[in-house]
């Protein structure tokens, strides 16, 4: 049982992303002020991490340092004794120059000295400079455990060598990489780990805290494939039925179906990105090829399969627009007819027709239309791109696709999976397709067990992707 609370402050040179760690850490993304600009944070701001409604650890936001070495100056010029170590320090603190001119950097140095460990949070694109040494010289007189951040790795450019050569030297010897601004789990993990590693009394509550994270993580993940799973579901099952003599209504009917699974893809999308927004998800997104949950490159063009490598499936109707595929029904029987009542053909057919059962003496006349199976491919492989980027498994997940992805390969050619075959011959489980209450209440029989079926199959395929690729 912990009664006290790990505090932790975070300092660093102004500008640095203190507050956006902080943001990243507490999963809020409203915490303090962040802006491209010095002196953003004005004041120290705390903030508690719970678990289970105890609170584990407290995050301190501080000003940014910007006159370390005015701060030395001064202490050159009033000398102690040459034992006075940290206390040194405190002679500073208790004068009027440090309220005075030096009052930002004061309220730094006293939260530090209220904490149990700083964090020192580095723009690791700067080079070394004298008046970063000069922070970490000040900042040692605070006789605080101090842990080198090396922020804005995910970018180029970084100089995350030198930076650790040059701690290395001042006796920093344990270093955390991580961009607080792209997320990612793994760096998280690290952190608390070498903060565990300082803190041997903190070990217990840092274990459960990461042990929190990861249920949070897992609970993400099952989120997320569920609701992937529900995109495909209704997608593999959507179906408009079209009257084979009619070119302009099938041509709009194929319209309708399309606009109405790109709507679905953005809802998919928006619900996947919504669990994950904390911590910068923007910037997790802005790698990708997407603008308000639509993907750049339409789903129902040759380009947009062409990106993940796959091929427009040959319809088996000729004549049908790209991405869907046309069958004659009484030839294909997809949809099962026998098992249809004449209230759910009723219900396919839309309102234009309102024959209930006497359809079924038409059916001969239509055809069906449904999303073919490339494209439904290509719907798993953006929404897999997209949640693996969200749960940024190494930073090598905003680099170019990795076409040569075992499960994405299995995506792009291997058998369907069983839930989506199943699906193709349950209009009902779809909320693409027309529902009346009378042809087929709401909860169809069977859905619910084919989405966690193919819910959990997803997955496990980003198992096997996060064990592939480290
Ligand atoms: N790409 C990238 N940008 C970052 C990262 N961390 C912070 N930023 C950006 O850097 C700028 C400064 O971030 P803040 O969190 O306000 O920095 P701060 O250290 O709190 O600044 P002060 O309060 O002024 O000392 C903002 O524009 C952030 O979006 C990072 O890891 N990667
Ligand atoms: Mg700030």
């Amino acid at each position: 049982m912990v009664t006290e609370v790990l505090r932790v402050a975070v300092v660093g040179h102004t500008n640095t992303g203190k507050t956006s760690l902080l943001r990243t850490l507490l999963r809020d993304t409203r915490f303090g002020e962040v802006r491209d600009a010095p002196a953003t944070t004005r004041h120290v701001e705390g903030a508690q991490l719970l678990v289970d409604g105890q609170a584990l650890l407290a995050l301190y936001d501080t000003p940014g340092l910007e006159d370390a070495p005015g701060i030395l100056d001064w202490l050159e010029a009033h000398p102690g004794d040459r034992h006075e170590g940290a206390r040194s320090l405190q002679r500073f603190l208790d004068t009027p120059d440090a309220a005075g001119r030096f009052e930002q950097e004061t309220k730094v140095l006293r939260q530090l000295q209220e904490s149990d460990v700083g964090l020192y949070v580095i723009d690791a694109r700067e080079p070394v400079l004298p008046k970063y040494r000069d922070e970490l010289a000040v900042l040692a007189l605070c006789a605080r455990p101090l842990l080198p951040v090396l922020n804005f790795i995910a970018g180029p450019g970084t100089r995350v060598a030198a930076w650790r050569e040059a701690l290395a030297e001042l006796g920093l010897h344990t270093v955390i990489e991580f961009d607080s601004v792209v997320f990612d789990a793994i760096g998280e993990r690290r952190l608390f780990e070498k903060l565990s590693s300082v803190l041997d009394q903190w070990r217990a509550p840092l274990a459960e805290l990461q042990a929190a994270r990861e249920r949070d993580a897992r609970w993400r993940r099952e989120a997320a494939t569920r609701s992937m799973a529900d995109l495909l579901l209704d997608v593999a099952a959507a179906v408009a039925l079209v009257d084979a003599d009619d070119e302009a209504a099938r041509r709009r009917d194929e319209a309708a179906l399309r606009e109405r699974v790109r709507e679905r893809e953005r809802r998919c999308t928006d619900q996947v990105i919504e669990l994950f927004s904390f911590g910068g998800v923007a910037y997790a997104v802005e790698a990708l090829p997407l603008d308000e949950g639509r993907w750049h490159t339409d789903l129902f063009t040759p380009e947009a399969l062409g990106e993940y490598g796959l091929k427009a499936g040959r319809g088996a109707g000729v004549g049908a627009a790209a991405g869907l595929a046309v069958d004659t029904l009484s030839a294909g029987l997809t949809l099962g007819v026998g098992t249809l009542t004449g209230a759910m053909l009723g219900a396919l057919f839309g309102d234009r027709h309102g024959l209930g059962r006497r359809v079924f003496n038409r059916v001969r006349g239509y055809r069906e239309l449904r999303v073919d199976d490339a494209t439904l491919r290509l719907l798993a492989l953006r929404q897999r791109r997209l949640l693996r980027a969200l749960e940024r498994r190494g930073h090598g997940a905003v680099a170019p696709l990795d076409t040569a992805d075992e499960v994405d390969q299995r995506w792009r050619s291997a058998t369907l999976p069983r839930a989506l075959l199943r699906a193709r011959a349950r209009p009902e489980w779809s909320a693409l397709n027309a529902r009346t209450a009378e042809a087929w209440p709401a909860p169809a029989a069977g859905r619910a067990e084919a989405c966690t079926e193919l819910a959990s199959q997803l997955g496990e395929d980003l198992e096997t992707t996060a064990a592939n690729t480290g």
